[in-house]
């Protein structure tokens, strides 16, 4: 089974890759930071076969080059999409107009530019999965979090829009929406403000990237006729987008 797996330098899409490679699956490894695929690479490579492509998923012409892959390679079975961030954390009338464009552009067409260039594959075979990675910010806005919220609701509604155009084409579409998982996250929403970013996973136990990874591996190992549309994965200690049981 080959999985691409974009974002796959950090947090979640990291702790996918580790988990994935454990189980056998050939992995295709995107991101931005070269040094740090390669790195993955480097240790990866000793239990599975892995390919990276340093990319940015907001440039189209840069994807389109480097997504057409050799024959052993171009056969992807599975795409996750898990490439994101969030840009600051503002009111609306004080958002930055490039941070707003940062979260559209990779958050929502980032999935779309690489399923663009994945799904035709699949359908030609007549099988593959996609998972979106969404957010609980999808599900229900919060404070100050205006555009990076609506680009996660685009995802939710993408995948639907997605499920709806391929479940005939032997396809499965699914999306998972975490909610706080400790992760490289907040540091680029607050531009590497390490302290500012420290603090939103203290006083209670957030998630974990693994904790992602796993369900991840759950989804791709359901037999066929078995389709996870939607999975709202929280930490226990926390009850909605705003509500979070900090003991400090
Ligand atoms: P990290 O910041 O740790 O990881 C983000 C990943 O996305 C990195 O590998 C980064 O790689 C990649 N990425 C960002 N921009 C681009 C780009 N333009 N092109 C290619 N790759 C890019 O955060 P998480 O692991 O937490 O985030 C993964 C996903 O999970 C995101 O979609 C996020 O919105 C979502 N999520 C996160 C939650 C959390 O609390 N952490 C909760 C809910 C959802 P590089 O910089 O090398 O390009
Ligand atoms: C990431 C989780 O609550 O910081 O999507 O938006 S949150």
């Amino acid at each position: 089974m080959i999985v691409l797996i974009t974002g796959a330098t950090s947090g979640i899409g990291k702790a996918t890759a580790y988990k994935l490679a454990q189980e056998g699956k050939k992995l295709i490894l995107l991101g931005r930071r070269a040094e740090r695929l390669e790195a993955l690479k480097n240790e990866l490579s000793a239990i599975t076969e892995v390919m990276t492509i340093a990319a940015d998923v907001r440039n189209w012409e840069q994807l389109q080059k480097k997504l057409t892959l050799p024959a052993p390679w171009s056969q992807i079975d599975v795409l996750i999409n898990n490439a994101g961030n969030a840009y600051g954390l503002a009111p609306i009338h004080e958002g930055e107009l490039s941070d707003w464009n940062a979260m559209l552009d990779i958050n929502v067409k980032g999935i779309l530019h690489v399923s663009k260039l994945v799904l035709p594959g699949m359908i030609e075979r007549g099988s593959g999965m996609v998972i979106n990675i969404g957010s609980i910010a999808g599900k229900e806005s919060y404070p100050n979090g205006n555009v990076y919220c609506a680009s996660k609701a685009a995802v939710d509604a993408l995948t639907q829009g997605m499920r709806m155009d391929l479940f005939k084409k032997g396809i499965r579409v699914g999306a998972i929406h975490p909610g706080l998982v400790e992760t490289e996250f907040s540091l680029v929403r607050f531009q590497g403000d390490e302290e500012r970013a420290a603090q939103v996973y203290k006083g209670y136990t957030p998630l974990h990237p693994e904790d992602i990874a796993d369900c991840i591996s759950f989804m791709l190992s359901r037999p066929k006729h078995v389709q996870i549309a939607d999975l709202l994965i929280l930490p226990s200690d926390q009850a909605s987008a705003t509500l979070v049981n900090k003991q400090s």
